[in-house]
């Protein structure tokens, strides 16, 4: 008999949203009520193109714009395979940033359109769910400072949020938002509201 093919579940949302622990949680709730899943994350720093996006987090390199987009991208699209393998094995994906992350943060650069930013990613794999966990300014500061990598500020914070507001109203993809504070996105909500293609 043929296995079910496994959901795509992407969590996106600014910094300190909690979108980690979310989808630690989720895949822990999903295993439990007997459906297989695994956690992904984007940028994936194991990679060879993955240590080049970390340096450049950490600050350790300097890459041009343009460029650390497309690595960005580049990141993703070298992991398609295995990402494709396990979702025709029956494995539900959970994965902490996706293309949307990709398009929002660059967008909010100086001289970037949203159109451009999000053109390497086109083919991707479609999430069957996108959650965006919404944090409020005033809860994010209550959360203390932001960490010392690259895009760690709340201007530019504020503006990749702008940019996920825009994203978010592409009716193609099917966005639930939910708020960040101390929510619990549970494993009963993602099988009802991931739209199926099996
Ligand atoms: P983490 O702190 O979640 O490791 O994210 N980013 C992420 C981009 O600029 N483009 C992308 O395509 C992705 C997936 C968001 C590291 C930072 O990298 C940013 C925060």
């Amino acid at each position: 008999m043929a296995c079910q093919r496994g959901a795509l579940i992407v969590l996106e949302g600014v910094d300190r949203a909690g979108k980690t622990t979310q989808c630690k949680m989720l895949v822990q709730a999903l295993q439990k009520s007997g459906r297989p899943a695994e956690a992904m994350r984007f940028p994936d720093r194991t990679t060879t193109i993955g240590q080049l996006i970390s340096a450049y987090l950490e600050k350790k390199s300097e890459l041009e714009d343009h460029t650390v987009h497309l690595l960005f991208s580049a990141n993703r699209w070298e992991l398609v395979p295995t990402m494709k393998k396990k979702l025709e094995q029956g494995i539900t994906l959970v994965v902490d940033r996706y293309a949307f992350s990709g398009a929002a943060f660059t967008s909010a650069k100086p001289g970037f359109s949203l159109e451009w930013c999000m053109k390497p990613d086109v083919g991707l794999p479609k999430p069957d769910l996108v959650m965006f966990l919404q944090l409020s300014p005033a809860e994010a500061a209550l959360r203390g400072q932001f960490g010392v990598e690259r895009y760690e500020t709340r201007v530019f914070q504020n503006a990749v949020q702008q940019k996920f507001e825009l994203l978010m109203k592409d009716s193609s993809v099917n966005w639930q938002v939910q708020d960040g504070l101390g929510c619990r996105v549970s494993p009963f909500i993602v099988s009802f509201k991931a739209r199926r293609k099996n």
